[in-house]
């Protein structure tokens, strides 16, 4: 039986395959059809199709590969709808919104990074100031904050007057249960929804990003996956990127983006990679497939591909000849099926 992903949107034409609708029974095409010629950019979440559309516009305006990871995110970071990424995220147990970014350029394997930030709007903006502005990688807390007052970054609101409610009622109201659920650590972790964005460019290059708020209510100066390089993101130059989203306790402790970009450097297709990570997380953790993470990829052949755990997850793949939400294969200790995962 031929390697076959589930992709979700109408009929749409991806390099030559056509692929369909995911529905009852639906079509299903070879993984070989998951790939683009550059500009090709994915990222997570649906939410992640008018940030891949900002990226390309970037692009097609004549900005940098960086340029276009940081416009791409900055829109999903300027939504104050969005719960997880920005300053419209769900704070931490203090009532504080700690926001986390990284930022990776192929060329010159650069990279950069903010940790626990709160008050800024913009913390891809300030990762990428972090990389090309200082000598460091990366900058947290009061830290990150002082360096971005004094790079003279946009401040926003420290918390929205619905979030002090929210977290008021929160507080008052579900400290007990959510302190129960975060005890149990076999729960996956609830409003949680990082954007990660990789770019592979025509002239081979390959960028990527990561923004979040994390965690909901997550312990004060919780760090997750995301701003940390070869954790919710990665990017090698030779290879190709991949990003992910979820719960960040159990990326980071694999190194997971690392590991996926190191499966295609032996040869594997992104989705492949991506799935072949969960698989081996799977078999070193104790909670199996119970892990809540889910990642994207791509490799410098314009090959992509996703993967989750449990019924996988959404992202958005654009390039210059279509734009779409698709539905990644999903991994679970049930049925393991030709992606190894569960779907009919
Ligand atoms: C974190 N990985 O802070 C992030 C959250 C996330 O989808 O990706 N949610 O753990």
């Amino acid at each position: 039986m031929p390697r076959r992903a589930f992709l979700k949107g109408a009929a749409v034409t991806l390099a030559g395959s056509t692929v369909f609708h995911r529905a009852a029974g639906a079509p299903v095409v070879d993984q070989a059809g998951l790939s683009a010629q550059a500009p090709l950019i994915i990222s997570t979440w649906p939410f992640g199709k008018p940030a891949n559309e900002k990226a390309l516009a970037t692009l097609r305006a004549g900005g940098s590969g960086l340029d276009a990871i940081e416009q791409g995110i900055r829109l999903t970071e300027s939504d104050p709808g969005n719960r997880s990424v920005g300053l419209g995220g769900i704070p931490n147990a203090a009532g504080v919104v700690q926001l986390d970014a990284c930022i990776m350029s192929g060329p010159g394997h650069r990279g950069g990074s903010v940790g626990a930030v709160s008050g800024f709007r913009h913390p891809i903006s300030l990762a990428r100031a972090v990389m090309e502005r200082t000598k460091h990688v990366m900058l947290v807390a009061e830290g990150a904050e002082a360096f971005a007052e004094a790079q003279g970054f946009e401040k926003g609101p420290k918390i929205s007057a619905k979030e002090r409610a929210e977290w008021k009622k929160w507080q008052a109201q579900e400290a007990a249960k959510v302190k129960a659920e975060a005890a149990d650590r076999t729960r996956p972790a609830r409003n949680h929804d990082t954007i990660a964005l990789l770019a592979l460019l025509p002239d081979g290059n390959v960028f990527g990003g990561c923004s979040t708020s994390g965690w909901g209510y997550k312990l004060p100066g919780r760090l997750g996956d995301s701003p940390i390089l070869g954790s919710g993101l990665y990017v090698d130059n030779e290879v190709g990127a991949a990003g992910a989203t979820g719960l960040g306790e159990n990326v980071m402790r694999y190194c997971s983006s690392f590991l996926i970009v190191e499966f295609m450097r032996q040869g594997m297709h992104p989705q492949d990679a991506c799935i072949e990570a969960i698989k081996r997380c799977a078999r070193l953790d104790p909670k199996g497939f119970d892990l809540a993470v889910n990642f994207i990829a791509l490799d410098k052949k314009g090959r992509f591909g996703a993967a989750g755990t449990g019924t996988g997850f959404e992202y958005a793949a654009t390039s210059e000849t279509f734009s779409k939400v698709l539905q990644s294969p999903g991994l679970t200790s049930q049925e393991v099926g030709p992606l190894g995962g569960n779907r009919k």
